[in-house]
Formats: structure tokens, C-alpha cells, sequence
């Protein structure tokens, strides 16, 4: 590729990820209302919210070197399978319809029958995915040098590591357009996901962030498990029920956004930014925040609907023409930036695309472990 159009390849690759895109693989023509990014000022970021702490519970602040720490006691679970491994439930096997009705995306959606599978109560938290760096040194898609041929170019930023980060706008001039809100911070990482000057000091209950598919996968490899499907994920999310009629309204026990988006978050859930992980009621599974708090990485490549995959051949002859959507897989679940106004992707059956290679402030995961 030429230098020439690389460039605006990049920058359609942060608009994709931004939600923007309006030519999805296959053609489908979306504009997808993302709510996703980061509340201003990171220092007040994930701490407990002013507003009635509606679902929240066992927040405790505890020192931890010296520094506040602030994390959510897990309840014990009502019925647990003695051979359940540490910090994993069962999701039983069953029948899931994928998909729902609200954005184009989530329709056609057919029955396929899933194998039971241990899933993470929780998403992995910032003290997990640290436990894992230690251990091997692993540096992350966000921290290592962008390939300057690749890039070749593009504006000197978008050549340093880093990854997208929300920011709230003095103001919002003309439509809506993600582009005002978000920002790609060289230096963004896991470790700083605020950016330069940000840190996880009293925050390694929080969800980690900023982390890409392969970052995701590696971690869970060290585990000795793998990331879900999007049936998986959505039949867990579902607590093993083929729901006919999945709820739309915005959950209470969850964390997500209310008021004005993006420039107002009245936190009345309990929460403004993200909140550690295992602060709100689980579903009948025992799984937390599977809705809400940040979007989830799954392992299946972004169709644009639920329809069968196209033949690789077909599915090639998409990647050379739009760009790279072969480099994009499902996210599921919302984060703490879904709102009623903006994104309703506080959903089980919400999806949406995810450029593999970019780091994102408002994305994180959890581990399966499949029986065979
Ligand atoms: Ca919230």
C-alpha cells in the first residue's frame, strides 16, 4: 500500500473503532451510536459516584500501600459445583437465538446449541492482568512501536504507542460525532489508561483496559483458558435462557450512564467511570457486569449481522476492498457509557465491531474454560 493511502486507512481504523463507520464488512451501511470513553478528570475516575449508589454493593476503600483502594466484596455464591475452579461459574449447556432488535446488527440471528462452559465471575481486573505481565514480561499491543511502514504518513501521534481515550468536550459544536470526545493518547495504556500522568495506584479491582484481542488471548493462554464466542458470551449473559423477549430498558444493575451524553454523567447507578469489578449484582448465573462497566472482547471475527459467514474467497475479496475488516471481532456488552440517548448497547444480545490492533479505554474481558 502506498504511502498515500495509508493514512486515511488509519484514520478510518480509529473511526471504526470509534463506532462511526458507515461501511461495515459486507457492505452493511451503519452508523453505529457508540457510547464508549472516559469520564473528565481520571483522577475521580472509578470511585463511587455521588449520586444513590442504586445496585452497587460492599464498596469498601481499604489502604493498600499506603494508597485508597477502592474494590467490591463478591458474595458468596448460592450453589457452587465443588469442582469449580477459583473465580469461575458454570454455565449450563443449552439453546441460544443470538441477536435482538434494536440496531441492525443484532438481527438474523439463528439457534445454535452450546456445550456448558466455566466462565470468570468477573472481568479480569487490573491486579490479575499484572500478576500475568510480572510473570512474563508481556508488553502489550498499546505499548509496543507502531510499524512505521504500515503507518507511514500518518499524523506523528497515531505513531506512537498509545491507545484511544475518552475525553468529555468543553462543548459539543455541530452533530454528534464521536471525534469530539475521543482522543488517541500516545503513551495510553493498560498501565496509564487515562494517559500520560494516570495510574492503577488503588485501582487493581478495576476491569484492566486498553488491552487488544491478542493482548486478551495471551492472558488467557497463561490461564490455561481461552476468550468466548459471542454465543457463549451472549448465552452466559443470558443466564442460559432463550429469552423471546430480551428486556431494552436500561438495566439498574449494571453499570452504564445517566444523563446527557457525553457531557453529563449524573452517576445516579452508583458510579461515574468504571467501577471495580463485582460491584453490582450478579445475574442468575453469578456472573457480574456482564452489561455495562466496559465492553468485552470475545473471540469470533465482526460479522455485520448474525447471517452465515461468507466464504473466505468472499470474505477476502471484502477485506482488499474496504480496508481491513478481517481485522475486527465482536465486543459484547455495553460499558459504563451506554445511555438511553446515545448507545443502548446495554444488551445481551448488543454487539459491535472492534479493530483488533487498537487499543481502547472502555474495553477489557474474562476467560472461559471449555470441558471436553
Ligand atoms: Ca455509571
Amino acid at each position: 500500500m502506498s504511502s498515500g493511502s495509508t493514512e486515511p486507512r488509519r484514520r478510518r481504523t480509529v473511526a471504526r473503532a470509534l463506532g462511526v463507520t458507515a461501511a461495515l464488512a459486507g457492505g452493511l451501511a451503519v452508523v453505529v451510536a457508540v457510547a464508549v470513553g472516559w469520564l473528565p478528570g481520571w483522577r475521580d475516575w472509578g470511585l463511587p459516584g455521588s449520586g444513590s449508589n442504586l445496585g452497587v454493593h460492599g464498596v469498601m476503600g481499604k489502604a493498600n500501600t499506603g494508597a485508597s483502594r477502592i474494590a467490591c466484596a463478591l458474595p458468596p455464591l448460592a450453589a457452587q459445583r465443588s469442582d469449580a475452579p477459583e473465580g469461575m461459574v458454570w454455565v449450563p449447556a443449552g439453546r441460544l437465538t443470538p441477536g435482538d432488535s434494536v440496531y441492525p446488527e443484532e438481527a438474523g440471528g439463528k439457534p445454535v446449541q452450546l456445550a456448558g462452559f466455566w466462565m470468570d465471575r468477573t472481568e479480569v481486573s487490573n491486579d490479575q492482568f499484572a500478576r500475568f505481565v510480572a510473570a512474563t514480561g508481556y508488553v502489550t499491543v498499546a505499548e509496543r512501536a507502531p510499524d512505521p511502514i504500515r503507518l507511514a504518513g500518518a499524523p506523528p501521534e497515531l505513531l506512537r504507542p498509545g491507545a484511544l481515550v475518552f475525553q468529555v468536550p468543553r462543548k459539543l459544536e455541530g452533530p454528534p460525532d464521536p471525534l469530539q470526545w475521543w482522543r488517541y493518547l500516545p503513551g495510553a495504556s493498560w498501565r496509564q489508561p487515562g494517559g500520560p500522568g494516570t495510574h492503577l495506584e488503588g485501582r487493581g479491582s478495576l476491569p484492566v483496559v486498553a488491552v487488544t484481542l491478542e493482548d486478551a488471548q495471551a492472558y488467557a493462554r497463561w490461564v490455561g483458558r481461552q476468550l468466548p464466542t459471542e454465543a457463549q458470551w451472549e448465552w452466559a449473559a443470558r443466564e442460559a435462557r432463550d429469552q423471546a423477549t430480551p428486556q431494552h430498558e436500561q438495566p439498574r444493575q449494571a453499570n452504564t450512564w445517566q444523563g446527557r451524553f457525553p457531557m453529563e454523567d449524573a452517576a445516579s447507578d452508583g458510579f461515574a467511570g468504571i467501577a471495580p469489578v463485582g460491584c453490582y449484582a450478579s445475574n442468575a448465573l453469578g456472573l457480574h457486569d456482564m452489561i455495562g462497566n466496559v465492553w468485552e472482547w470475545t473471540r469470533d471475527a465482526w460479522r455485520p449481522g448474525h447471517e452465515d459467514a461468507p466464504p473466505p474467497a468472499l470474505q477476502a475479496a471484502r477485506a482488499a476492498a474496504a480496508g481491513s475488516p478481517l481485522a475486527q471481532g465482536v465486543i459484547k456488552g455495553g460499558s459504563f457509557l451506554c445511555s438511553p440517548d446515545w448507545c443502548m448497547r446495554y444488551r445481551a444480545g448488543a454487539r459491535q465491531p472492534q479493530d483488533l490492533d487498537l487499543a481502547t479505554s472502555h474495553l477489557g474481558f474474562r476467560t472461559i474454560l471449555e470441558v471436553r
